[in-house]
């Protein structure tokens, strides 16, 4: 099983609220329909899911009347999200369907708690590419919470042992340092899971902690698969050569 988070940095302009990277769904479509292999995808939450999180403080507990109508808002944005994505999959030959994860995934202080990994399964089998996303979901202990792709993802990885995980941003790879804020930012091609956690990383300032948040994640995949691959999906081609296993962004093993 190939298990594919596309970032919300990947998919869409996280700077532009609501906005698509139709060019980069495409080049999505276009590498999974020329594989052979089983996939999962889980996409983030980008310039849909963040700045609702941010401006409604969905964070924490949810208490207040602002932070329902943020749960309530980013329901439907992540819905229309998903919606875009299985679009674009789909006519680029792709059979994706969608499932919400607040109805297959609840969570317990904002860990997974329940998944109906029989579902996931059993679309993989029926020959589709089951599409899941960071959301707000049910939790039981503050009454929604914010889960994001990247703990799907581990969880998916712990649910399917001998996957390949795969994690597509804007920038192609782990680096020294944001390359975004600093032109000197090396790309690192081969870092082990547990140096993970002491690679300078921001936290873009999304609620699930941005690239920081994703590498303190990925350091405990080592249990679980052999390799992780980071790769940018703007870049032609990156993704159908990881595919067929080819190294070409930052590469991540025990
Ligand atoms: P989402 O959470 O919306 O799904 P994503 O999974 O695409 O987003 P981000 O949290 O946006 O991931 O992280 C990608 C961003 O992390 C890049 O655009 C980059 O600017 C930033 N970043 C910060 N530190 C680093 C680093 N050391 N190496 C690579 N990118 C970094
Ligand atoms: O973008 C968070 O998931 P992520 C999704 O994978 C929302 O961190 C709703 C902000």
């Amino acid at each position: 099983m190939i298990l594919i988070k596309a970032g919300g940095s990947a998919i869409t302009d996280k700077k532009v609220p609501f906005s698509i990277k139709d060019e980069a769904l495409a080049e999505l479509a276009a590498a999974l329909r020329d594989t052979e292999e089983d996939v999962v995808l889980c996409h983030g939450g980008g310039s849909f899911g963040h700045p609702l999180a941010a401006r409604y403080d969905v964070c924490g507990a949810i208490t207040s009347k602002t932070q329902r109508e943020g749960v309530a808002r980013i329901n439907v944005a992540m819905r229309t999200l998903s919606n875009r994505v299985c679009e674009a999959l789909n006519e680029g030959g792709v059979n994706a369907f969608a499932l919400q994860t607040s109805a297959v995934m609840t969570t317990r202080e904002g860990i997974i708690d329940w998944s109906n990994d029989d579902l996931i399964r059993q679309t993989v089998q029926k020959g589709f590419v089951p599409v899941l996303y960071g959301d707000a979901v049910h939790d039981a202990a503050l009454s929604f919470s914010i889960l994001s792709g990247d703990q799907i993802m581990l969880h998916l990885a712990r649910t399917f042992p001998g996957s390949r995980a795969i994690f597509l941003t804007d920038v192609g790879g782990i680096y020294t340092t944001d390359p975004k804020e600093d032109a000197d930012a090396q790309r690192i091609d081969h870092v082990t899971f547990g140096r993970l956690p002491f690679i300078e990383a921001g936290g873009s300032g999304d609620v699930t902690g941005g690239m920081r948040g994703k590498l303190n994640e990925i350091a405990r995949f080592g249990d679980a698969v052999e390799m992780v691959d980071i790769i940018g999906l703007g870049e032609p081609g990156a993704l159908a050569r990881t595919l067929r296993g080819e190294h070409v962004g930052t590469r991540i093993t025990r």
